[in-house]
């Protein structure tokens, strides 16, 4: 078994949870004294960082919002002098101000050990020739992946998105054995190969995919698994924490592993704010443990999985392990009352054989109900000229829907590559409902 830092993967938890103490305890001080934030914010609610004395004291210390980063643009929330600033990466903001974090060089290296820790739960080596499709910028994918690379000692092919033809010549000269970039766009990838011809699961060198950014169901990561005939792993994180590598699979696919020792979770449920019981859906909440320029503590990501209970995982970490993202409690749609992910809709999708797992759910008002209608497109080889089988299969996708997520969706079969392909993240919702106000 290969492993890049055995002595935080392999530990025991009595370990871990000890380090986990020292560290945390450390940190609430430096937050509380270099950011002042938190020292209203723990003030306000009567938390005096130097009475942490176990683990689960975590409970009594306020949560961190997103909001909360945004109010502190830019650097408010930075707990180092701007000279010990090395980089900075940024969120888009297209839905509000950006959300802003620093780097000291202690950062970065610790970035790039996590990542090289997932690559190497991929099965990359420092043989490896790692293929960076995911955008380098101020998104922290791009960055986050290169660096872990290149801790590794494994080759660096800095892509960034988009280019698919040249990303599909030179993955076959320069043999690129793993490739990095979002679920939607190695779709594309793979498609786009099949329609020039080659069949990637025999040319293409790859043996491995680190994919992550969004959500994906387990469906569509089989579908990218066999059309590029190699094993994909899920690597998770956000760019307020640390980009890629806040937990990643390994190969035997059991669950994310947590670097723990840089991340402490807990699991919540979004409206009692209290922890749910080991192995209950909730949403993850984030504290840093080692970060230097912009550490924080109870960082409500809204992301939503579980902690896995059960059996360790065979690779031997022993770290803890959270569930593939099921999505975002802010991306969670209400359908006439019922609560659904879209992710929960492209498994269902990606049970159709005859169905291409490109697709876009609409949101629209119908009086004062909400409506959601799904427009898939059928594999290429599928008849679109047989309207007969068209409404066979929207009538069969809209009854698998029914019966498995108990919603009513009116479901469009459109012409095959006729839904927009996406070269990073994929936007897959469109809601064109009436805002009440
Ligand atoms: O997407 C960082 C990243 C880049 C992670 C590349 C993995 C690979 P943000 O743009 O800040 O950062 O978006 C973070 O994306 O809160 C989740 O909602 C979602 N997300 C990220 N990874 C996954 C994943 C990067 N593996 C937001 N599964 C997060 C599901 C994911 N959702």
């Amino acid at each position: 078994m290969r492993y890049f830092q055995p002595e935080y993967e392999c530990i025991s938890s009595e370990e871990m949870r000890t380090l986990q103490l020292e560290r945390l305890r450390a940190l609430v001080s430096y937050a509380y004294e270099r950011i002042p934030f938190y020292h209203d914010s723990f003030d306000t609610a009567g938390f005096d960082p130097l009475s942490l004395s176990s683990l689960d004291d975590i409970e009594r210390i306020p949560f961190t919002l997103k909001q909360d980063m945004r109010d502190a643009y830019p650097f408010g929330m930075f707990a180092v002098p701007r000279k010990d600033v090395v980089r900075i990466h940024a969120s888009s903001g297209t839905t509000g101000t950006a959300t802003v974090v620093g780097y000291t060089q202690h950062d970065l290296d610790v970035w790039a050990d996590c990542f090289a820790r997932c690559l190497v739960e991929d099965g990359a080596t420092s043989e490896s020739v790692v293929q960076i499709a995911y955008g380098y910028g101020l998104f922290t994918g791009g960055l986050g992946a290169h660096y872990g690379a290149e801790r590794l000692g494994a080759t660096a092919l800095p892509m960034s998105s988009g280019n698919t033809k040249r990303q599909i010549q030179l993955m076959q000269d320069f043999q690129s054995d793993i490739l990095a970039c979002t679920p939607s766009y190695a779709l594309n990838i793979a498609d786009a190969a099949i329609a020039s011809g080659l069949n990637p699961a025999r040319d293409f060198p790859l043996s491995g995919a680190i994919l992550g950014g969004e959500p994906s169901s387990n469906g569509v990561r089989r579908e990218i698994e066999e059309k590029l005939g190699i094993n994909v792993v899920d690597v998770y994180g956000l760019s307020e924490i640390m980009g890629p590598g806040v937990a990643c699979e390994c190969t035997r696919h059991t669950g994310l592993h947590v670097a723990d020792d840089h991340f402490l979770i807990e699991i919540i449920d979004p409206v009692t704010l209290k922890h749910v019981a080991p192995g209950e859906w909730g949403e993850l909440v984030v504290t840093t443990l080692t970060k230097e320029c912009s550490p924080l503590v109870r960082y409500r990501t809204r992301d939503i999985t579980r902690i896995i209970t059960g059996e360790p995982c065979p690779c031997g970490r022993t770290n803890t392990r959270i569930d593939r993202m099921r999505g975002r409690s802010d991306d969670m749609l209400i359908i006439r009352g019922v609560n659904v992910f879209p992710s929960q809709i492209e498994q269902v999708i990606t049970g159709f054989p005859d169905v291409a797992s490109h697709y876009q759910i609409v949101l629209t008002t119908k009086g004062v109900l909400d409506e959601i209608s799904l427009r898939v497109e059928p594999i290429e080889t599928f008849d679109f000229d047989e309207v007969r089988k068209i409404e066979d299969l929207q009538r069969d996708i809209a009854a698998e829907l029914k019966s498995e997520l108990q919603i009513k969706v009116n479901v469009h079969v459109v012409e095959p590559r006729s839904i927009e392909r996406y070269e990073g993240k994929a936007q897959r919702v469109l809601d064109l409902r009436e805002k009440g106000e």
